[in-house]
């Protein structure tokens, strides 16, 4: 989930319609985010989104998505077809129109409101113009129809290649490698998508094909996402390496006041919430209008179920919204014809008129529920009660923290070295693994402005712990006192006051083997968990200490690979024969001297960091909770699969 640190100078906020095929390539960064590793997966979800479209239009039910050998795209579906007749405005086959004209998509068939469109929804021109070679294949009335462009240009006049009984659109693109950083797609991050999207549109069949990894008898690998149940299905994959509190998925889908809704929850011994809400399949990260109608239709029907059953008679203690959602997992999708994008990433529903839909429509499912399943609706609200009860012993346990830090005059942590600069946006903070190595990164660092948190080993797992344990945690309160955000306030665990933040970059400083990548997982994930705004804000990042030291008489260079080394090796060799070059194996951070650790890894100059990010948010909640949770299987399944990505030292 992390990947190399860049800058974009354009959002998405600046997208101007209707210009020409040039602006995209002149200003790729505007229309698809990025030209990262984001960007480029963007590209495929874009033409997917199109044929989705068709889907949801009731003429298509299945998908195919080819990685092809060269890295080049292939997306195919059984739609009608885009239709390729002259297109009476254009003066051009619609076909043309669609593939050469930014925001063309769709436009024709004013029955099918478009409502997938990706995030930055700029249509499949798009990823035309972006793209050395594309070709668009339509089969529909009777023949095939074909017609190639370069970087948007059409190579000739659309063309009849054959005949077909056949309906469909094929697009094959070779993303331009003159325009993004890589150009190799990586089968993990899309099938997560594909798998998203085929729970989110349940009955279409997605098939997502890597030509580049064929087995012994020739066979590509690949994989079927279909889904019948749709995010019933989607919230039992959510939590199924969680242990269930309730057997059942509570579900609902159907139309509330024009809008489409679809809901489903359920509830897990755990602590944590994960609701993950859609607006025209894209997650909305930021929540919005709709999620909070999802959270009025819970705690309304809820709370009078508990009040009417008398369940809450003898409890002394105010029960509120946060209590109703521990150990909840839950997906909202809807769709919007219109949909109004706020927030910092426009992934925050505005429309006022989607909260009432929804609420209505988890009143009425939970309400029916609760109903019919006395038994369940008990443990429920036990378990609700149970929070209530915890949240309180947990504000004591603040109260206690708030109290003891005055006392201690500044607040912050005795073990922090700070620095001297007072601006946050220029101001880092290094948490690093073990005093020793935290003494030689005082003495190494820039005390202007970098600041420096020793951590004892291992930090506690917050995915297994109640929020009051959390908060007590010694290592766990460094943290948040020397950034100085809270965690956990009554009215939204998950709202921080982020204008208090003391550092703009939060740098995780771990040795590279195994116990330095747990404690770095520890850490992201209680940053996950509670500080989760941090990582969407882009503030958490990851130091790369080198993994090797090549040395000759008394020039001095660093290796982050082996094929690094062996390359400077040679080079520092030279034409000389002797082999006086020393190559020396880092194995942790303290093996290096205060002036390595500053040149290799904090200097901002020379220093590589990983910014976190978070691709894929269903996706990034299960593997926190599979890494960190008690099941023993899949956490080996994954390791294992993900090994080559890692580099581990045993
Ligand atoms: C507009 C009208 C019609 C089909 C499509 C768009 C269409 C676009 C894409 C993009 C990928 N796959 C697609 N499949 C269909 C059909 C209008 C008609 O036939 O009457």
């Amino acid at each position: 989930m992390s990947e190399e640190v860049k800058k974009d100078n354009y959002s998405a906020d600046n997208i101007q319609v209707l210009e020409g095929l040039e602006a995209v390539r002149k200003r790729p960064a505007m229309y698809i985010g990025d030209v990262g590793v984001k960007g480029l997966h963007h590209l495929v979800y874009e033409v997917v989104d199109n044929s989705i479209d068709e889907a949801l239009a009731g003429y298509c039910d299945t998908i195919i998505v080819h990685i092809n050998e060269d890295n080049s795209i292939t997306v195919r579906d059984n739609g009608r077809g885009i239709p390729t007749a002259m297109h009476t405005k254009e003066k051009k086959s619609a076909l043309e129109v669609v593939m050469t004209v930014l925001h063309a998509g769709g436009k024709f068939d004013k029955d099918t409101y478009k409502v997938s469109g990706g995030l930055h929804g700029v249509g499949v021109s798009c990823v035309n113009a972006l793209s050395t070679h594309l070709k668009a294949t339509v089969r529909r009335e009777g023949k095939i129809f074909e017609q190639e462009y370069s970087t948007g240009k059409p190579l000739y006049d659309v063309r009849v290649a054959g005949e077909s009984n056949e309906t469909g659109t094929e697009v094959t693109f070779t993303p331009d490698a003159t325009i993004f950083e890589t150009t190799e797609y990586n089968f993990d991050t899309l099938a997560a998508r594909m798998r998203e999207l085929a729970f989110l549109n349940k009955g279409i069949k997605i098939t997502l094909v890597d030509l580049r990894n064929v087995n012994d008898e020739g066979e590509p690998a690949s994989t079927v996402y279909y889904s019948e149940g749709g995010l019933k299905e989607f919230a039992s994959y959510l939590d199924r390496n969680r242990e269930p509190l309730i057997t059942d998925v509570i579900y609902f889908e159907g139309e509330r006041e024009g809008i489409p809704v679809e809901v489903a929850l359920t509830y897990n011994t755990s602590y944590t919430e994960n609701i993950q809400a859609y607006v025209n399949n894209i997650n909305t990260h930021e929540g919005g209008t709709h999620l909070s109608g999802f959270r009025r239709g819970l705690t309304n029907t809820l709370k009078k179920y508990a009040t009417d059953s008398g369940m809450l008679a003898k409890e002394k203690i105010d029960i509120d919204g946060d209590d109703f959602r521990e150990g909840l997992t839950a997906v909202v999708s809807v769709k919007v014809a219109e949909p109004q994008f706020e927030g910092q990433t426009k992934t925050k529903l505005g429309n006022r008129e989607v909260t009432a839909p929804v609420s209505q429509a988890v009143s009425e499912m939970l309400s029916n529920y609760l109903e019919e399943h006395p038994s369940e609706a008990k443990i429920i609200v036990d378990k609700v009660i149970l929070a209530a009860r915890a949240r309180h012993a947990a504000r004591k346990a603040r109260e206690l923290v708030q109290r003891k830090s005055v006392l201690t005059g500044s607040g912050l942590p005795g073990k922090l070295a700070d620095c001297s600069e007072k601006d946050a946006a220029k101001c880092e903070i290094y948490f690093v693994e073990g005093d020793s190595a935290g003494g030689t990164a005082k003495q190494g660092r820039d005390r202007h402005f970098q600041a420096i948190m020793p951590l004892r080993g291992k930090i506690l797992n917050v995915e297994k712990a109640m929020q009051h344990k959390i908060l007590e945690n010694e290592e766990i309160k460094n943290i948040y006192t020397a950034l100085g955000v809270r965690i956990g306030t009554e009215e939204d665990s998950k709202a921080l006051n982020l204008e208090k933040l003391r550092y703009h970059k939060v740098i995780i400083m771990c040795d590279a083997d195994v116990d330095g990548s747990h404690i770095e997982t520890l850490i992201l994930t209680f940053f996950f968990r509670y500080m989760k705004e941090l990582i969407e804000k882009g503030y958490i990042y990851i130091a790369t200490p080198p993994l090797y030291q090549v040395k000759k008489g008394t020039k001095a260079v660093y290796a982050w690979n082996d094929d690094q080394r062996d390359r400077l090796i040679q080079d520092l060799k030279g034409g000389g024969s002797e082999s006086s070059v020393n190559v020396q194996r880092y194995k942790g951070l303290g093996e290096m001297n205060a002036e390595q650790l500053w040149e290799t890894t904090m200097n901002p100059e020379s220093r590589t960091l990983r910014q976190v990010t978070i691709e894929n948010a269903a996706e990034c909640d299960q593997i926190f909770s599979m890494l960190m949770g008690d099941d023993v299987p899949p956490r080996r399944e994954f390791i294992e699969k993900n090994a080559k990505y890692a580099k581990i030292d045993i």
